[in-house]
């Protein structure tokens, strides 16, 4: 096969680091550039490929750097582009790529871009941004919703027109429909690529092809011209990484994002996992329990749709989601047996799986009990916006420590010290109590945690092509106790068993998996075949790799 069909990426696990909140060096309470250099050898003795930097460019700091001012400049408070260089070099060294979040749907209002156009009409950036008249009564354009709340429409008063923004009024949506704007961003991404960066995670990049007069945000008629355009003007002879998020993705959408063909990304992350668990009306703030039969519909119609062509990311978690063992596990009574439980689901799967900092160590969801612990600007202004909606505080803030985006944000937990090692000053934001417990120092001298668990499960998708590209298939899907699927590839077959219940189960074993091999990973002890019926502990998991001319 030529390496086209087989791009370094399929066997990658990528690691996202949220840059304010992994490692402190400097002690100010942020998490900073040199301290992620300082924890480079951990990450590679964890065996990641490579690592997905959320933004790192000077930025107002209004939605934590996913709002941008210059794109070519590192936060101040991160380091400098010296230190980006060192840090991509040091990586390299140790043989993990550095990936770059790409925020090109909006750009922060403090961007010189943005600025300029603010002064006139007829400024030269003018239409690199989204204006428009009143409506003809006055008032807004037209009534698309901000993701933040309130409307996507924001007055500025000196020019006397509406400008556009589907996050906070501090991040104005980029104008993709000017040429010259595009050919910018271009620019921009080859400066990048030139400092021989890995890839890029792309920001909410099915909302690009928007056209609000129309109504329309997500995956506008243009989005894939855009991509395609960006893929032949920028990365499209490199042998990068490109991973764009798409909330609005579906099986068919993720097909013209990734398709093998199509010179755009390289996949997507798509949320229907994550979205059939909120609430039809309330969404996120509103918690409901999920359900394993629904998860296992999701995750499998992917796994399927995607199978011959097109690729597919894997994650329980990222920087905007709760934490997944406090989602999907149990934190109070198995906390390592559940963590391990749900990385093994996830990373034997067929894609790319990527692991959100901390869950690796089962890092949980924060208790806040007052709204000045939270520090997200999405979660500050739902508050608001709730709270005016007749919602008590205590409602919310219980929906925010079961959703909220600063779960997972709280400060990484490297060690039992103060803070847990995390910075030496006071942190941005708290950390979770529970880093006495929870953290990478004790982990590492413990062959049986967490930690040694991924590293394994890591090292196993390098090892075995059947894990890489291994036909999926699913088993019991109406049961609401056990996820049970095999991976098959020439004469080998990966039989992957988990119990998502905290409660002792019985499986009756499909006939077609009644099988002996290697056990190849496991949460309790060793299982090497399958007969008729199981009986599963709470939360055990594991993978037993049988070749079936044995
Ligand atoms: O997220 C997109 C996004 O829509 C999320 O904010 C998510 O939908 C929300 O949390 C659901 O309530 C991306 C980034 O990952 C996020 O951190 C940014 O805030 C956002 O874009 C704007 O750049
Ligand atoms: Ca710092």
């Amino acid at each position: 096969m030529s390496a086209s069909e087989n791009p370094w990426w399929h066997t990658a696990t990528i690691y996202q680091i949220y840059p304010r909140s992994f490692s402190d060096s400097n002690g100010d309470g942020i998490g900073d550039i040199p301290g992620i250099i300082n924890r480079l050898d951990y990450l590679e003795e964890l065996g990641v490929t490579a690592i997905w930097l959320s933004p790192i460019y000077k930025s107002p700091m209004d939605d934590n750097g996913y709002d941008i001012s210059d794109y070519q400049e590192v936060a101040e408070e991160y380091g400098t582009l010296a230190d980006f260089d060192r840090l991509v070099a040091e990586a390299k060294a140790r043989g993990i790529g550095i990936i770059l979040d790409l925020v090109v749907n909006h750009s922060s209002d403090e961007h010189p871009w943005f600025v300029d156009a603010c002064t006139d009409r007829n400024s030269r950036y003018r239409h690199f941004y989204i204006w428009r008249d009143p409506a003809p009564g006055g008032g807004v354009p037209n009534d698309i919703p901000s993701v933040f709340g309130g409307a996507a429409w924001s007055f500025h008063e000196p020019t006397g027109q509406y400008y556009f923004h589907q996050f906070t009024r501090r991040q104005p949506d980029l104008n993709w429909e000017n040429p010259e704007l595009r050919e910018s961003i271009y620019q921009m991404m080859n400066w990048w690529l030139d400092r021989g960066i890995a890839g890029f995670r792309m920001d909410v990049i099915d909302l690009i092809g928007k056209e609000p007069d129309r109504g329309i945000t997500a995956e506008g008629p243009h989005l894939h011209a855009y991509l395609q355009e960006m893929h032949a003007r920028t990365y499209g002879g490199r042998d990068i990484l490109t991973v764009g998020e798409a909330w609005s993705a579906t099986p068919n959408s993720a097909l013209l994002y990734s398709g093998r063909d199509r010179n755009e990304l390289s996949m997507v992350f798509q949320f229907e996992h994550v979205t059939q668990a909120w609430h039809p009306v309330h969404g996120k703030w509103q918690p409901m329990d999920f359900d394993l039969v629904a998860l296992k519909e999701v995750l499998g119609k992917w796994q399927l749709a995607l199978a011959n062509d097109g690729w597919n990311s894997l994650f329980w978690g990222n920087h905007d989601l709760p934490r997944a063992v406090s989602r999907y596990g149990d934190v109070s009574g198995y906390h390592q047996e559940s963590a391990k439980m749900l990385s093994t689901v996830l990373h034997l799967l067929k894609g790319t799986p990527y692991v959100y900092q901390g869950e690796e160590i089962g890092m949980t969801n924060v208790r806040f009990t007052s709204i000045e612990q939270f520090k997200d600007v999405e979660t500050l202004n739902m508050h608001r916006l709730h709270l005016e909606a007749g919602l008590s505080a205590a409602e919310f803030i219980a929906g925010a420590n079961v959703n909220g985006r600063d779960n997972a944000r709280t400060p990484m937990q490297w060690t039992e010290a103060e803070h847990g090692g995390f910075t030496t000053g006071s942190p941005w934001i708290e950390v979770n109590p529970n880093y006495r417990q929870i953290n990478v120092q004790a982990s590492l001298s413990d062959s049986k945690s967490i930690l040694s668990h991924y590293r394994q499960l890591i090292s196993l998708r390098k090892m075995h092509p059947v894990i890489v590209y291994g036909r999926y298939q699913s088993f019991l899907d109406q049961d609401p106790q056990f996820f049970v699927y095999t991976r098959t590839l020439d004469d080998q077959m990966l039989v992957v068993v988990a119990n998502f219940s905290s409660k002792l189960g019985l499986l009756e074993v499909p006939d077609e998996l009644q099988i002996e091999g290697e056990c190849i990973s496991c949460n309790y002890a060793a299982v090497h075949e399958l007969g008729a019926t199981v009986n599963l502990r709470p939360y055990e998991a594991f993978a037993i790799l049988s070749r079936r001319n044995e």
